[in-house]
């Protein structure tokens, strides 16, 4: 038993960790040498790693970009969150993406990361993740590995059962997780069962340009939408959404939430819902959101919505069902045949695993227990495939390999639970250290997992790596899955909180990675494609610079004639047309961020001088031998100051 401290963070699952202890007594540990699992994530210096894969950040907001096997991090992507060290949310072109209904809203909890997908396999063209906290869902280009959109979500509070997509991308799902009263207004908490309700939101995906709009929304019940999946082959068209909180408690959830013995997985027919909007049975309410999406220009601007149509499971019969679930289920996850939907129960004995073809079978028998608003509540043996018995404590999150095994994360018994898809028997276990949140396989919420690798996706390390103080780091773990048994290849520290992850095989994109901007595309109004296009010009208050940036030096690099309390803009175009050349900026005590700015490139920000004298600006970015070279000075007079503005370009 290698896991002491676990008995320390959790005296509760004592009893869970004997359970996790006599599964690995009973591992072959002769075969599993430490040289041997090295030997397996080695990825020797130059050589490549086999998949890419895209870790949320949590409660960091954005996504990290890793290599399987050596678990190497390669980049951060900018999402949710400002990021001073690029500029991202801070530069003129990218304030936009920030935008909302609440205002700019710098931070998000990014949970599921989720790859587009075309006949239900991932297809390397988008990345999308849920922003939880203000309802958005935002759309990376895994070419560029940048955001290009980010779409609000109205009627929402708590984006989490999102962004996941249906089998061809059709639609990118959210849903709340925490109900409200929806419109918003002014209502007693304890009107909880009169006025709030939970909104099931579509959102389009255009096919050839990722583009999102929201298409329309369903009003359910007052419930906690926490988690779905996506049907696929037989069951196309239909979304899987887990939901706890069928109490419709407000208030100390822990104990009100997980007083039934059942909740509920609501299965959603979205062509249904599809006939039904286009039969007119939906209502335009109004709703203002933002819709941030990045311009051919590389410029982001923010369209406002003003209404959204809904539906209710009442106006439109056959969209939604309701299939009981135990208890208080987190995730619901589709195998790859598109028949078997697993199901998480956080406080369940069992894994229960539905039956998609049993279920229409239930609806076509009217196996009925009971009707909640519309919604039928199909009876729970008519659509049960199977239960996987004494799978541990705390089942999450599943996936599947592809090879008829489902892998299922146990949160307080911390350890991963292979079960047959067809025997629904537990085969392996192995620890994870310590608390598993999901568990990712590449593409294996798909219908083609690559299987090899399953990521462990860990809330809480203790003493697995050298300690930082109060705050220590949460981790991944490698684990081998081609055996008949699981193996654990390799530990390594996570960016934010890893919710969710996906990964996909390097070959699909990495070919197809942008190198530079096109200079001669730049068309960004305060770009200066050359030097000759620099300069320097007043409106008022407000000064304009149009810089270049190229090894080793800006144009201009000597500005006078600013007063204090001017708003100074720095627009700055990378002029390189090179590969991996990126030009920092700053200026002394600009009180927002640096840019960071790619080869051919425009980006701006502002700074606002507080007091006279001669201020530096200088690149960043450690570009070449002369990079120490690259720097220039801006002169700052008093305000009304009669020094001409100046600045040491070409031409003007
Ligand atoms: Cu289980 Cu937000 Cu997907 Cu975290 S959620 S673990
Ligand atoms: Cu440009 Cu350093």
């Amino acid at each position: 038993m290698r896991t002491p401290s676990f008995r320390q963070w959790r005296p509760a699952a004592f009893a869970a960790l004997a359970l996790v202890a006599l599964a690995a007594c009973g591992r072959p540990t002769s075969t599993s040498s430490a040289s041997d699992a090295a030997s397996r994530v080695y990825v020797a210096p130059g050589e490549k790693d086999e998949f890419y894969a895209f870790f949320s950040g949590g409660f960091s907001g954005q996504v990290s970009v890793y290599g399987l096997p050596s678990g190497r991090h390669f980049k951060t992507i900018k999402v949710f969150s400002q990021d001073p060290e690029t500029g991202y949310g801070y530069s003129e072109q990218t304030r936009a993406m920030l935008n909302t209904s609440y205002g700019n809203v710098p931070w998000d909890d990014s949970h599921h990361p989720e790859l587009s997908q075309t006949a239900g396999v991932p297809d390397g063209r988008w990345l999308f993740i849920n922003g939880n906290n203000t309802p958005r869902i935002a759309r990376m280009d895994l070419t560029s590995m940048e955001t290009a959109e980010i779409i609000e979500i109205p009627h929402s509070a708590g984006n989490h059962a999102s962004p996941f997509v249906t089998e061809n991308t059709e639609y990118t799902v959210a849903a709340t997780r925490f109900s409200v009263p929806t419109p918003q207004r002014d209502v007693p908490i304890d009107t909880y069962r009169e006025n709030f309700a939970g909104v099931l939101s579509f959102v389009k995906v255009d096919s050839s340009t990722g583009r999102m709009a929201l298409a329309f929304q369903i009003r359910v019940p007052g419930y906690d939408y926490d988690l779905s999946s996506a049907g696929k082959g037989p069951s196309h068209g239909w979304v899987f959404f887990t939901s706890y909180n069928s109490e419709e408690a407000s208030t100390l959830l822990e104990v009100n939430a997980s007083q039934r013995d059942k909740d509920f997985v609501a299965a959603v027919n979205w062509k249904r819902a599809e006939a039904c909007v286009a039969q007119g049975k939906g209502t335009r309410e109004p709703a203002r959101y933002a819709h941030n999406i990045v311009g051919p220009d590389h410029i982001a601007r923010t369209e406002w919505g003003t209404s959204v149509t809904v539906i209710t499971p009442m106006n439109c019969p056959g969209l939604a069902y309701f299939l009981p679930t135990p208890k208080s289920p987190h995730g619901a996850n589709v195998d790859p045949t598109g028949e078997l939907i697993a199901a998480g129960g956080k406080l369940a004995t069992v894994i229960p695993v539905f039956s998609f073809r049993k279920m229409l079978a239930a609806i076509e028998a009217n196996a009925v227990d009971t009707v909640i608003h519309g919604i039928p509540v199909l009876q729970y043996d008519a659509v049960l495939a199977g239960e996987v018995p004494e799978p541990g404590l705390g089942p999450l999150h599943t996936e599947f390999d592809g090879q008829g095994n489902g892998y299922t994360s146990m949160f307080v018994s911390s350890e991963v639970v292979k079960w047959s898809t067809t025997t629904f028997q537990v085969l392996d276990r192995i620890p994870a250290y310590y608390a598993i949140g999901h568990l990712m396989i590449p593409g294996g919420d798909s219908r083609k997992p690559w299987g090899k690798y399953l990521i462990a996706l860990n809330k809480i390390t203790k003493d697995r790596y050298l300690p930082t103080g109060p705050e220590l780091t949460q981790s991944a773990q490698l684990i081998d899955i081609t055996g008949e048994r699981m193996q654990i290849l390799l530990d390594f520290p996570t960016v934010g909180e890893p919710h969710y992850a996906q990964a996909l095989p390097a070959s699909l994109i990495q070919d197809r990675q942008l190198k530079i901007y096109d200079l001669a595309h730049n068309t960004d109004p305060w770009a200066a494609r050359g030097e000759s296009e620099a300069g320097i010009t007043r409106r008022g208050r407000t000064v304009h610079v149009k810089m270049t940036a190229i090894r080793s030096h800006f144009m201009p690099d000597n500005i006078e004639g600013i007063q204090v309390g001017d708003s100074v803009f720095f627009h700055i175009t990378n002029v390189e047309q090179d590969w991996d050349v990126p030009h920092g900026f700053a200026v002394t005590g600009i009180n927002n961020a640096e840019l960071l700015v790619m080869p051919g490139q425009t980006r701006s920000i502002v700074w606002v001088p507080t007091k006279p004298g001669v201020f530096p600006f200088y690149c960043t970015d450690f570009c070449s031998a002369l990079h120490q070279e690259m720097q220039g000075y801006v002169r700052v007079s008093p305000r009304g100051s009669s020094v001409p503005l100046t600045a040491n370009t070409t031409r003007r």
